[in-house]
């Protein structure tokens, strides 16, 4: 039989590297592509053990040149677009960058697709952040977006772009509307990695405390791997839709934090309140955390919960890790990474 071709846009990161595993472990052939400046040395595809196996390709989501002949150089079954500037906080900073990247980026893909007929099918990371200051207590497809950071209103534009061209042109294009996911290949500027691996590092003497933002800010965190599946699930339903993957469990960042020291053995006590908030060891009296107004948002989203019981019903698709799990394999992770 034919093996299928997929495209992985941002393969390098977290999402990319995950499911260009699953798509090769489906012996699809996987073209890799991602910008030359976050190509890096593809540290996490040598970690799954992909690095061979993958075809690498140079990609700019600003570049329409660059999207036309990676499209129309080979005939996609699959294209998946998992690339763009993901870290809300700098969205702030640079928010004209961001829409390039994530808005008109998504807008670049699509119009290729439309131009030159490709009979390929397409997934869109749209993002929880769209859901932003939410009035509902748990998030599905149907709910009000109210993004709070020119990320989130980006995601926004793209979210619907997707569906647009999806109704407009007979596309098969799918947004999967994905909640927090982690991982040990987490970026180390998401709040869970910093977590983890600067606690693994106050563990082995090689740092004094942890430093964050809001603590109080509460998501609905799962595991990077099991989204992925989630993904590659939504390109092989009959017809193109959304959906949104989450556990629909909440917890907080101090929550997070909470469970670390749990694992590591270490009694904490937490004192004062918003900026003045810190946690010391109960029997060391040293501070482990400091809270930083450094890393507050310009506008945050304090709360975020998924319903994804239509992903469960049309894809059969559930989270896999649970909570406690998911900081257990994040920290050891650390933890060993960190000892020498
Ligand atoms: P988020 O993830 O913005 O939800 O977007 P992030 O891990 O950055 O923040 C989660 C929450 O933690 C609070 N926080 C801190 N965040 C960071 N990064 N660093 C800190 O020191 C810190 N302290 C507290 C934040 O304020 C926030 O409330 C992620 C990204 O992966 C997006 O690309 C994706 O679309 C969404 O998840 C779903």
């Amino acid at each position: 039989m034919k093996k299928k071709i997929a495209l992985v846009t941002g393969s390098a990161g977290q999402d990319g590297s995950y499911l260009c595993k699953l798509l090769i472990d489906k012996k699809y052939k996987v073209i890799a592509a991602d910008r030359r400046s976050s190509r890096n040395s593809f540290e996490r595809h040598k970690e799954l053990g992909i690095y061979d196996y993958l075809i690498y390709e140079d990609f700019d989501l600003t570049d329409l040149g660059s999207i036309v002949k990676l499209l129309t150089k080979y005939k996609f079954d699959e294209i998946y677009n998992l690339a763009g500037q993901s870290f809300v906080q700098t969205s702030f900073f640079a928010p004209f960058t961001t829409s390039e990247i994530v808005a008109h980026g998504v807008l670049r893909i699509l119009e290729t697709i439309r131009m030159f007929n490709l009979k390929t099918k397409f997934y869109q990371a749209s993002s929880s952040e769209m859901f932003g200051k939410t009035f509902s207590s748990t998030q599905n497809e149907k709910t009000m977006f109210y993004p709070r950071s020119p990320y989130g209103v980006a995601k926004l534009y793209a979210h619907h772009i997707t569906k647009n061209y999806r109704e407009s042109f007979n596309i098969f294009a799918c947004s999967g509307i994905l909640f927090n996911h982690e991982s040990p290949l987490r970026g180390e500027e998401f709040v869970t990695k910093k977590i983890t691996k600067h606690l693994a590092q106050v563990f082995h003497g090689k740092r004094k405390y942890l430093e964050l933002g809001n603590i109080e800010s509460k998501r609905d965190w799962g595991f990077a791997g099991d989204y992925v599946e989630a993904m590659w699930k939504m390109l092989q339903q009959k017809n193109p839709d959304d959906y949104v993957i989450a556990t629909n469990k909440i917890f907080s960042v101090k929550d997070f934090v909470n469970e670390c020291f749990k694992i590591l053995k270490i009694k904490v006590k937490w004192y004062g309140s918003g900026i003045k908030t810190i946690a010391k060891d109960v029997k060391t009296k040293k501070i482990l955390v400091k809270v930083n107004p450094k890393f507050f948002r310009a506008s945050e989203v304090d709360y975020l919960k998924g319903d994804y019981s239509k992903a469960k019903k049309k894809l059969k698709w559930i989270p896999k890790t649970d909570f406690k799990k998911l900081v257990k394999i994040m920290l050891d992770y650390d933890l060993s990474k960190e000892e020498f």
